[in-house]
């Protein structure tokens, strides 16, 4: 661990260090000499990637920000209510744009103390951290910059009955087992009759309006789609040629997922330098890149069961696009 940032309001520690860029190799080399190619979604999120997922969120046809940004805007000072949240601990916590009507909410109830958002990317953690303690008075901020799937062990005690939230739909990036798993992770962050965990879910629907929302008209989620490829060439040395693959986007309706997939144009041999690998795509050969569930209030309330969590409340915007869902340690 590295101490970042320690004032009387601000602690940020760090758990990324050298070493850990590990995870792209070894995703690359597991994930790319498989029979059905594969990478997981995470590393879509270099600056760039990151910049062009803001703009998915400003697209008209990917609804799920701007769906999930309604219920918090209507239902903020419920959910304080329902759980007398004084702590939020935020997963992947971003620049914290939807965090600020909750935390407003939890200073209108006069019940807030203490931010914790945990993040991979350090500037994010520092900069939001700075920022919402000027706007806060009295506000705490303890940042963890580390990965969410690995570095949970790693957030505080809790002070004063604590939120977990995870927003945004992210969620959907698991398969169904290790999204059990994860959850039965977050729940140990929970104390029974204490602790609430608040969790965005993209709900089922019209497979046309989800496929829309995974292609846009623009073309901006192509973009983010390619730009994996791009991350690997920079940091793998690797050649792909990004241009040669095409974005492919569906909903697969038995799985309830959809799913992003780079397809192949032509044949090709890709060198990964970095690692003294050679990958041959064939003709139209497709490259999975993310999964992204929907969910029913069903399966919700399953998987939370799964993991000891019981549901208590599902609040949906006015189109029941998106769900955010509290539930609690059973
Ligand atoms: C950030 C994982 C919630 O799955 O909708 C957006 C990522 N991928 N467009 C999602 C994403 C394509 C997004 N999450």
């Amino acid at each position: 661990m590295q101490a970042l940032l320690s004032t009387e309001a601000v602690l940020v520690e760090s758990y990324v260090g050298p070493g850990e860029e590990r995870s792209l190799a070894d995703d690359v080399l597991d994930g790319l000499t498989r029979p059905f190619k594969e990478l997981p979604p995470k590393h879509f999120y270099d600056a760039a990637g990151a910049e062009l997922f803001d703009r998915i969120c400003e697209l008209p046809e990917y609804y799920p920000t701007r769906a999930e940004r309604a219920i918090l805007e209507d239902r903020s000072a419920e959910i304080v209510a329902a759980t007398g949240a004084a702590e939020l601990v935020e997963l992947g916590s971003g620049t914290a744009a939807k965090t600020r009507l909750l935390l407003t909410a939890m200073t209108e109830a006069g019940t807030l103390r203490r931010y914790v958002p945990v993040d991979v990317t350090e500037a994010m953690v520092l900069e939001c951290a700075d920022a919402l303690v000027d706007e806060f008075p009295g506000l705490r901020v303890h940042g963890i910059v580390g990965d969410f799937e690995r570095h949970l062990r790693h957030v505080p005690e809790p002070d004063g009955p604590r939120v977990v939230a995870f927003l945004g739909g992210t969620i959907g990036n698991f398969t169904p087992g290790s999204r059990r798993r994860f959850l039965r992770g977050l729940a140990k962050l929970l104390r029974p009759g204490v602790d609430h965990l608040l969790l965005g879910s993209d709900l089922v629907k019209d497979p046309a309006i989800i496929e829309a929302a995974y292609d846009d008209s623009a073309g901006v989620t192509a973009e983010f789609n390619r730009n994996v490829l791009r991350v690997i060439n920079r940091e793998l040395d690797a050649d792909f040629d990004v241009d040669a693959f095409e974005h492919v986007a569906f909903f697969d309706r038995e799985r309830e997922w959809v799913e992003m997939r780079l397809r192949a144009q032509r044949r090709m041999d890709v060198e990964v330098r970095q690692l003294g690998l050679t990958v041959a795509f064939a003709p139209r050969e497709e490259l999975r890149t993310e999964i992204s569930a929907k969910f029913t209030v069903d399966r919700l309330r399953g998987d939370l069961a799964a993991a000891g969590l019981e549901l208590r409340d599902v609040l949906t915007d006015p189109d029941d696009l998106f769900a955010l869902s509290l539930s609690s340690p059973r």
